[in-house]
């Protein structure tokens, strides 16, 4: 079995310089500083389910959507494309063997701090007390969408290092296979590339000049539906990073082989294809969009449901092959011989875990009947919170157990506080997630500040107690988490050799002949996407009548 502690430098392996490091090393820290900084209001909002109001301890709030936006922009733009800044570029190197482009690295780490100031500029001076959805016609200071605009260019910047890199081995490798994890790390932000066109859009074409002065009124239907065109694939972006450790790296961490090359190509040429053309099963219960336009993206939602269970498929092989190999036997014995006592593992074991109950309930979400009931509920962020925050914040907690060492050439300063980290947050999650979810199927209202509501409901009682528990386990395992982390940044133990990252091997190598080699064809699939990206959407946009009818509105 490869623990994590015995990977050192592999012979193949590639080591990337000491001055990219660092750069990739401040934009991760950003991303978990984000983590840490956003679930202050995370827990003050789920202990107002409870009942219980903690607001007046926040020095310097105003309002509870003032908290509740500064919760979902740090947790899930910020800390999200942070991680994957970084994340994403290192893996391209890695697999390519080759470095990145400095200038590129930086001007992709000065975007990001630019955003990061504006936008917190902004939210900290309750000048954009708008969620993270961001919906005209709430308006927030112009410094809220340039900032989060910055945040999107510098993942393009990150897009464009990975594509020079992909440029250049290809020229010096004519004719061969793309190495699999270059080639998943590069479709991730691909994919990406292509779905935050629309909020880029949005936020320069429509929400800046409105509340810069410059026009007088947007229309709030078409850009909201610009935001949820890139807003349903943004949760791919966020997860396709955390796939990209469960398909190449986690059957490594666990002594197991991934099973299939092109198999697990397919799978993210399906996220390209699909990932963006169901945006409106966040509108079904929006009027001015017919029921022909929600039906199509909501088959289509269930067409991105599949790579999802082939994922699922995939990742428990791997996991198997890795439990047999360590001597377990019978149908399930392999999970007792996973790796239990390797933090950087189990808080992603635990991530996969909880993802299937998010996966479920997203196809509740989908089904377009079943979505009149829990829309706008709290059933909602329990599904979310099995999504993003535990598929993709668990899975990125776990990678930090080998990246920060990795980064800072520091071994991670206690590995039992790790595995407690990881633990206490799923307890926590699983304990919340089912208060929100019963609470929503109450019509307990999601994004509503229930310690002080004038209403309630007895239903909503047990919910809301669940959930004040649970979110407040949570907070206690994030806390872990940053202390780990803090710790060993300042005072882990100097490591000797240059560990690598811990790439796992594939069953089959790719085939160079038959159809297989055309799935490289990034190209191709790219406007493949497009073509069904302007099925989905075309027709709405050519027939919609734009009516900009709203003026700016600053409730907060
Ligand atoms: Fe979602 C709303 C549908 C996935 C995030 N979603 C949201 C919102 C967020 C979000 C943030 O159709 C709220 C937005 C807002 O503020 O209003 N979602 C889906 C569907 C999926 C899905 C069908 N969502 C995600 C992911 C997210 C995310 C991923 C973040 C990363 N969602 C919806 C819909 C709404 C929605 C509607 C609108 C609701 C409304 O009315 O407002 C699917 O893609 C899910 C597929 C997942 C699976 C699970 C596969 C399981 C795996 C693990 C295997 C386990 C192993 C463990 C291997 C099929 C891969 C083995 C371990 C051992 C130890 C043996
Ligand atoms: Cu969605």
């Amino acid at each position: 079995m490869a623990s994590l502690t015995s990977i050192v430098l592999d012979p193949e392996g590639y080591d990337l310089p000491a001055a990219q490091r660092r750069v990739l090393r401040w934009t991760v820290y950003i991303g978990y500083a984000a983590l840490i900084a956003g679930v202050f209001h995370g827990l003050a909002n789920a202990l107002s389910y409870a009942g219980i109001s903690i607001l007046g301890w926040f020095p310097g709030l105003r309002t509870y959507y003032q908290g509740l936006t500064a919760h979902g922009v740090a947790n899930v733009l910020i800390f999200t494309f942070s991680f994957s800044n970084a994340f994403l570029p290192l893996m391209t190197a890695r697999a390519l063997a080759r470095p990145l482009h400095s200038g590129l690295l930086w001007s992709s780490l000065a975007a990001l701090v630019a955003g990061n100031i504006l936008v917190i500029y902004a939210v900290v001076g309750n000048r954009a007390s708008v969620l993270y959805t961001s919906y005209a016609p709430l308006q927030a200071h112009w410094t809220y969408y340039l900032g989060l605009a910055l945040v999107v260019v510098s993942t393009w910047l990150a897009l464009a290092n990975m594509l020079i890199a992909l440029r250049g081995w290809r020229r010096e490798h004519p004719g061969q296979r793309i190495p699999l994890l270059g080639y998943i790390s590069v479709t991730s932000y691909l994919m990406w590339l292509l779905a935050s066109i629309p909020i880029a859009v949005e936020f320069l074409v429509f929400l800046l000049p409105w509340t810069l002065g410059l026009r007088a009124e947007v229309d709030p239907l078409l850009t909201r539906t610009l935001f949820w065109f890139t807003g349903h694939a943004i949760v791919y972006a966020w997860l396709l990073p955390a796939y990209v450790s469960w398909y190449a790296l986690i059957p490594r961490q666990v002594g197991g082989v991934l099973i299939s090359d092109s198999y697990t190509r397919i799978v993210w040429i399906l996220f390209l294809l699909l990932s963006i053309p169901t945006g409106f099963h966040h509108q079904y219960a929006d009027p001015g969009i017919s029921n022909v336009m929600k039906a199509i993206h909501g088959v289509l939602t269930f067409g991105v449901f599949f790579p999802s269970l082939a994922t699922a498929f995939s990742v428990m092989a791997a996991l198997e092959i890795g439990g047999r190999r360590a001597g377990g036997r019978g149908l399930l014995g392999w999970i007792r011989k996973l790796p239990w006592g390797d933090p950087s593992v189990v808080a992603q074991l635990l991530a996969m875990i909880t993802f299937v109950l998010g996966g479920a309930t997203g196809l509740i979400n989908a089904s377009f009947t079943m979505n009149q009931v829990v829309h706008n509920t709290t059933w909602v962020p329990g599904h979310f919170h099995m999504t993003v925050g535990s598929a993709v914040a668990l899975t990125f907690m776990g990678v930090a157990y080998w990246l920060i060492p990795y980064l800072t050439g520091r071994s991670l300063f206690s590995r039992r506080l790790a595995l407690a980290s990881a633990w206490t947050y799923t307890i926590g999650l699983l304990i919340f997630a089912r208060g929100m979810i019963s609470g929503g199927l109450e019509g307990m209202p999601r994004r509503t500040f229930m310690a002080e509501a004038t209403y309630s409901s007895e239903a909503w009682r047990l919910p809301g107690i669940l959930t004040g528990v649970g979110g407040s386990i949570m907070f206690a395992g994030v806390m872990l988490f940053f202390l780990v982390i803090g710790l060993t940044i300042v005072a882990g133990r100097q490591q000797g050799a240059p560990r690598d990252v811990p790439v796992s091997r594939t069953l089959t190598a790719p085939a160079q002949t038959g159809w297989e080699p055309a799935l490289d064809r990034l190209g191709v699939w790219g406007a493949a996407a497009i073509a069904l990206i302007l099925i989905a959407y075309g027709p709405w946009l050519i027939g919609y009548d734009v009516v900009p009818v709203s003026p700016g509105f600053r409730l907060y």
